[in-house]
């Protein structure tokens, strides 16, 4: 790492003058709130006080800009359909080193900041780690002043908020305003028309060359609001683009005219809609068309906006990709491939090879999953519907590459087929993960072990045609939001044992290697711990009214609740030693409380049974004095990042138990790592690499391994009954889900869970490793009791945490997939 030179914040020249900051926070309630400082909400002082940083923001949103253009520089954009922002206030205040001053603003006005902060609302558009990692790469593009922003939707309604009743998960409406976000910087005049359905008519164009014609089309209009992003220093504000779709007034007026007043309130609506929702993975049939809407919304307002953009420098179609660099995040706006070439050839009439040539060499692809139904098919009817266009150049596309496939392998007679960008079988669908391979210059995985499987094991075909195409990149977190601005009391031990460089080179946290085994910095560490995990108790009991013992082991799952995420093996476990508890009178040797926390997916009843069984397990447990205050379930509601940063720098151990083989990376791991908490993790994503890094002493694993797992599939020979005839402890704990043990008054609700484990097959080979995640968790009781030993490697996981920072995954995408430079 290099460039960064503007550390500490050049907003530190602001402390002398805290005059100007208040002024703008009242000008704000007056002019942009409307109110008075005596009448005003807290409501309206929160709104004040982010519009008085979004000013800050803005003229270096300018500035930064200004200098982009001065250098001609190249652009990165990141499509993603979910972002995943958290917060933004407390992270611009630490990125702007703003939050001391704005703490003595504040008290001077007699208002209390904690409270203020507490009045934003997360911006959660997006669902899980897929959607953080993109927020955590903003950070790290401003950070280090490179020219990348995030493109997405600004839906009118984000993930869900979660809300336990009775045990189950409810979902609400999330609180995240879309409509009037202090935040957003709206911009109705650069509004963007986007075409859908129609159909295409053959015509002769430019040198009598065939030029289809798309007609008849609806249209759509975009609507671009910008979030600005700052990097530490805050001498780039880049922005995240978020559209939101209006309806065409043209088209409303015409048939308002046509005194069809109702017709045009239905048009209206129709366009809307696109931007209405997040949608879960696991879209129903239903809501499928929309959802094809949606992608294609971002991906043809993104188009248009950096095409734009780009022309308006004076640019060369030809030269297009030298400047622009474009990152699809999965599969889901790989359609930009399809709606570039079709900008290229229908709109600058460029020959096809040129614009295939232009297209690769602008895009790239990074896959995020192993789950075989998470890659994204469309049934081409529908999508030819939506998209007649679209359709024929993705069969022109198809065409021309079985053409070099039949060439490369002429041996091969199924190669055709297995390549295809249109399966036959099961209906014909449209395979995005094939069409964003073979348009897009770069694949990458997001961890070694699952860029290797997508090598071997999910586009063996293609990394045989195309090697040099497929490469790792491995994920990574920002520790400016992740440590620094989550973990007060740590980040000041740290930064006072090896001074503040880490918040921007995080490598340099490895000079904590030499704190490790220091008594007096132990203590200290372990006086972070204590105050964090004491607020963490408070939270507990202000949100379930449970209280719990801050000196017991905090044992921390928090994470979507899946069944390949293995909550029910954590289950297990937990009931294995309350029985043990109970019925053999054998107390563990250290106290824990389990803390959960996850959404499931609205459409998946497995995994919300698994809530329900977390919070049924935690009644009886919690309530049954024999535990006391051995052993205590937690689960909190409304996991999102807010909350995450509450749990993580409280957590002593950290649960990550996929199934070998099926979790990309994880994220949440290398959180969990860089505040302290030790590991207890199968050999699965990015779990791996955290246990080279921090030393195989330092992190607990268990469980089989991937391969072993993968032959045990293809030999069929994994039998739940032979682990539970084997092992009586087994079947203690798996029996209760048979019984009415934690189901009281409703008897058999978890018989479908005990089924799953025991008659059909498990997929997640859950007692398989049921038996060493059990002798694993006894290591971890026995280290608990040697405090010296614990905190020591502790303290080593924070020190070699630092390759998880993502700094260093943008800067290995940008020197070797972008080829973006920062500008200074
Ligand atoms: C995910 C993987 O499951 C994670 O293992 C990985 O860390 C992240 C980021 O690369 O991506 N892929 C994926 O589809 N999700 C991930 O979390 N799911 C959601 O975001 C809902």
């Amino acid at each position: 790492m290099t460039h960064i030179s503007h550390y500490p914040p050049v907003c530190n020249a602001l402390e002398a003058d805290n005059g100007a900051l208040r002024d703008a926070i009242l000008y704000h309630l007056q002019y942009s709130c409307g109110s008075t400082k005596k009448e005003a909400t807290q409501g309206e002082l929160a709104r004040a006080v982010m519009l008085a940083v979004r000013d800050l923001l803005t003229e270096r949103m300018l500035a930064t800009e200004k200098r982009y253009q001065q250098h001609n520089a190249k652009r990165l954009y990141y499509l993603s359909m979910e972002f995943h922002l958290g917060r933004t206030l407390g992270n611009v205040l630490a990125n702007l080193g703003l939050t001391t001053l704005l703490a003595r603003t504040m008290e001077e006005l007699g208002v209390d900041l904690e409270e203020i902060r507490e009045q934003e609302s997360d911006g959660a558009l997006g669902t899980g780690g897929l959607a953080r990692l993109a927020a955590c790469f903003l950070d790290s593009l401003a950070t280090l002043d490179m020219p990348g922003f995030g493109y997405g939707l600004k839906y009118q309604f984000g993930l869900f908020r979660q809300e336990l009743v009775q045990g189950y998960q409810k979902e609400l409406p999330g609180r995240w305003d879309t409509e009037h976000n202090p935040w957003l910087i709206s911009r109705p005049d650069e509004v963007f028309a986007i075409p859908m359905y129609g159909r295409v008519e053959p015509s002769r164009g430019r040198n009598n060359r065939y030029a289809p014609v798309w007609q008849d089309q609806k249209f759509v209009l975009g609507i671009p609001h910008d979030m600005p992003i700052a990097g530490a220093g805050g001498k780039t504000v880049n922005t995240l683009r978020l559209f939101s779709a209006r309806s065409a007034d043209a088209f409303d007026i015409q048939i308002f005219t046509a005194n069809d007043y109702f017709q045009a309130i239905r048009h209206q609506l129709f366009s809307e809609s696109v931007s209405k929702m997040l949608y879960p993975s696991d879209v129903d049939d239903q809501s499928l068309e929309m959802r094809l809407k949606q992608e294609y919304f971002l991906v043809a307002c993104t188009i248009q906006d950096i095409m734009k953009k780009y022309l308006k420098t004076g640019g060369e179609i030809s030269n297009f990709a030298q400047n622009t660099a474009i990152q699809l995040n999965d599969t889901n706006p790989a359609l930009a491939i399809a709606e570039l070439m079709r900008c290229l050839v229908d709109e600058h009439q460029l020959d096809w090879d040129n614009s295939w040539d232009i297209t690769r060499a602008t895009c790239a692809y990074t896959s995020h999953t192993l789950v075989p139904e998470a890659y994204e098919k469309w049934p081409v009817q529908l999508f030819e519907k939506v998209l007649p266009r679209h359709l024929q150049i993705i069969y022109e596309i198809n065409h021309r590459f079985l053409h070099e496939v039949r060439l490369r392998y002429p041996d091969d007679e199924n190669a055709p087929t297995r390549m295809s960008l249109i399966e036959e079988t099961g209906g014909r669908q449209l395979n995005m993960a094939h069409l964003a391979i073979i348009g897009s210059h770069s694949v990458n995985g997001v961890a070694g072990l699952h860029s290797q499987l997508l090598r071997d094991n999910v586009f063996p075909d293609f990394a045989d045609m195309f090697p040099e195409r497929f490469s790792n990149k491995t994920n990574g977190v920002t520790q400016r939001r992740w440590l620094y601005k989550a973990n007060p009391p740590l980040a000041n031990l740290i930064t006072s044992a090896i001074g503040n460089e880490w918040i921007i080179r995080a490598e340099t946290l490895s000079r904590l290697d030499e704190f490790a085994a220091d008594s007096q910095f132990q203590k200290q560490f372990a006086e972070t711990r204590n105050h964090n995990k004491r607020s963490l108790a408070d939270h507990i009991m202000r949100v379930t009214g449970l209280v719990i013992n801050p000196d017991s082991l905090f044992d921390v799952q928090i994470k979507r609740v899946h069944e390949y995420k293995r909550q029910l093996l954590h289950l297990l476990y937990i009931i294995h030693c309350y029985r043990a508890i109970i019925e053999d009178g054998e107390p563990p040797q250290v106290p824990r409380t389990h803390i959960f926390a996850g959404k499931a997916a609205p459409g998946d009843p497995a995994a919300k049974l698994i809530i329900k069984l977390i919070n049924n397990i935690g009644q009886v447990i919690n309530r049954d004095t024999r535990t006391r205050d051995m052993l205590k379930v937690v689960m909190l509601p409304d996991f999102g990042v807010s909350l995450a940063e509450k749990i993580i720098p409280a957590a002593d151990l950290s649960e990550q138990i996929s199934m070998a083989g099926t979790e990309a990376s994880g994220t949440g791991n290398m959180k969990l790592a860089m505040n302290g908490a030790l590991t207890i993790g199968t050999r699965d994503g990015s779990n791996i690499e955290i246990m080279e890094e921090v030393g195989a002493d330092n992190f607990f694993t268990f469980g089989l391994d991937a391969d072993t797992i993968e032959e045990l599939r293809t030999e069929n020979s994994y039998n739940a009954w032979d682990y539970y005839a084997d092992n009586p402890l087994i079947r203690r704990a798996v029996d209760c889900l048979d019984s009415d043990m934690f189901c009281q008054e409703e008897p058999g609700l978890f018989r479908d869970i005990f089924a799953s484990l025991m008659y059909e097959g498990d997929y997640f080979f859950h007692l398989a490793d049921l038996e060493s995640y059990i002798d694993t968790q006894q290591q971890v009781n026995e280290l608990y009791t040697h405090p010296a030993s614990w905190r020591k490697k502790a303290i080593l996981n924070i020190a070699r945490s630092g390759k998880f920072s993502s700094d260093r995954t943008v800067m290995e995408y940008a020197e070797t997939i972008w080829q973006l430079k920062p500008v200074v």
